[in-house]
């Protein structure tokens, strides 16, 4: 025995029905008793303080029938989330010209993904291993698979033609959902056509016209007739990237006013109205700055809930692991350089300027946490790196991006180290699991309450899907990779009543 010990009862009571899971399980909720631990410093009188905090968190257990409405459902992002759902469904598989593949959800966090939950340990011999549980086992989710999908579309194709349009999947898994696909057309959209790319004109044939109070009556008719088919609904904007709008909408009286003066909004401003008056998630998958302070003080005021922005599935995704890595290891990370180019429909949208301003404020900041936690590297801040990005259009390569990355630190002795890399892949392979997540765990998030109170109006636990995260903080954002994934997957260990670990490993004579 090398000096385990066994502790029972790891965190929360058990129920003896339900032996296997930690937490109080009643019919209805999981309720599990969280100490939360965490130190203040204080800078006056240079102290560390531990704070414990007892919490109660309650989960109702009840999954629902989701249903989700797309923003864009036509779109490379839209078609393939629909499409890869009925693929998964139906357990297709499907003829390549590299052989038979299986319909999978590889890329998904909660579908693919897992999570330590704890310690194997053998009383006898004293041997220690690992155990890890499906993201999706933590605590009850929605199935994907059990999605109900519409949306809405500024272009009317149904979505077999807008799958083909895309050129994201395999002929031989489209034709065997022909039928379903094709009887799936997208709803009337809302369109502010001078907040994307004139080059998207030619798509713009299903649009809603009226004021923007009657656009948003409208868009809330569709909501509810989703509600009732359904027990919960989603919005998730997948459209085309807006320019930002500007100046902010600073107030909830000066939202309202724009509204009633009809002023020109862009679209996204309008849907995320709908969905907050209608207390639906709303979701925002582009680096648009549709949650502007009026907009989220109207969320708060009206029980909506929020979470954005800008899916963060490949390219930058890699860059908050490569951060970590060289920041944490000590390495000054002197310049960033992300080239990439695609051939998408999003490319096209990007190619001009103003849709682009908005992609390159995403995709910009998402160093600044890491470059703040080091003030030995970085006395002076974040002026004191060089981040560049571009992105070009490029259609022949269709959805298939190519990134290129130069990482350039400064290391011992006046070195320097340059790391590079390419990435080729399908950009929607890549956004579309994440999608399938937020939407997953946005719903399990509405079921949760800490201490009796619902989560809201920003549903930050989300940020590690988003490349631009806002949180109830908005001075405190987190974009590092490996502590998004720790926030997330603790916050859902500490619902379900296991314990996140502190990782030291003392007691197990490591
Ligand atoms: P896409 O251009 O293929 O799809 C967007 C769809 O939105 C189009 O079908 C378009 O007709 C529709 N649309 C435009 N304005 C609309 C409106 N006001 N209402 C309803 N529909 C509208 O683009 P894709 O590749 O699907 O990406 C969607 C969004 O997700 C883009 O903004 C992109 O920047 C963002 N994104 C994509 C990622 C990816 O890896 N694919 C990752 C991060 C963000
Ligand atoms: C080109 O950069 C197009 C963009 O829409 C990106 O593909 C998308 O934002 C994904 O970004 P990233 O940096 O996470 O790969």
């Amino acid at each position: 025995n090398n000096g385990v010990h066994v502790q029972n009862g790891v965190n929360g009571h058990h129920d003896d029905s339900n032996p296997k899971v930690n937490g109080v399980h009643n019919s209805e909720y999981i309720e599990a008793d969280f100490t939360e631990r965490y130190t203040v410093y204080s800078q006056d009188e240079q102290k560390y303080e531990n704070v414990l905090k007892q919490h109660k968190i309650t989960t109702e257990k009840r999954v629902p029938k989701l249903g989700v409405m797309l923003v864009g459902l036509g779109g490379n992002n839209g078609s393939t989330l629909v499409a890869g759902v009925l693929a998964n469904k139906q357990g297709l598989s499907w003829e390549t010209k590299n052989g038979t593949q299986q319909a999978n959800f590889f890329g998904s966090f909660t579908q693919s993904a897992t999570a330590h939950v704890g310690f194997k340990i053998d009383e006898k011999s004293g041997s220690l291993a690992d155990v890890h549980k499906p993201v999706k086992e933590i605590l009850p989710m929605v199935n994907p698979c059990d999605f109900e999908i519409t949306g809405w579309d500024i272009s009317q194709m149904n979505l077999y033609e807008a799958a083909r349009r895309s050129k994201v999947l395999e002929p031989d898994l489209l034709r065997q959902l022909k039928a379903q696909l094709e009887n799936i057309k997208p709803l009337p959209a809302a369109l502010n056509q001078d907040y994307i790319a004139s080059n998207q004109a030619d798509r713009a044939d299903n649009i809603l016209t009226g004021t923007n109070q009657e656009i948003v009556n409208k868009l809330r008719e569709d909501i509810q007739q989703m509600k009732r088919r359904t027990d919960k609904v989603i919005i998730l904007w997948t459209a085309n990237t807006e320019q930002y709008y500007l100046p902010e909408i600073a107030t909830v009286d000066d939202l309202a006013d724009k509204i009633k003066n009809n002023d020109p909004l862009p679209a996204s401003v309008l849907y995320c109205i709908a969905a907050i008056e209608e207390q639906v998630i709303y979701l925002n998958g582009s680096p648009q700055n549709t949650f502007h302070p009026g907009v989220v003080e109207y969320a708060r005021q009206n029980g909506g809930l929020l979470a954005g922005s800008d899916f963060k599935s490949g390219q930058t995704r890699f860059k908050t692991m490569m951060s970590d890595f060289l920041i944490g290891a000590g390495l000054r990370l002197s310049s960033v350089v992300s080239y990439n180019h695609l051939g998408n429909n999003d490319g096209k949208n990007l190619s001009e300027d103003k849709c682009f301003q908005s992609k390159k404020i995403s995709k910009g900041g998402v160093l600044d946490d890491a470059i703040a936690s080091n003030s030995i590297l970085y006395p002076d801040g974040h002026a004191s790196i060089d981040h560049e990005v571009v992105i070009k259009y490029v259609p022949f390569v269709g959805d298939s991006k190519r990134a290129l990355d130069e990482y350039t630190s400064q290391i011992f002795m006046g070195g320097t180290n340059t790391i590079s890399s390419y990435n080729i892949c399908e950009d929607s392979l890549l956004a579309v699991p994440i999608m399938i997540d937020m939407l997953v765990l946005g719903e399990l998030l509405t079921r949760i309450k800490i201490d009796g109170n619902g989560l809201g109006p920003v549903l930050s636990y989300l940020s590690f899907f988003f490349k631009a995260p806002i949180t109830n903080h908005s001075e405190y954002v987190v974009n590092s990779f490996s502590r998004q994934r720790h926030t997330l997957i603790n916050f859902l260990k500490a619902a379900a009543g296991i314990s996140p670990d502190d990782q030291t490993l003392i007691g197990f004579g490591y």
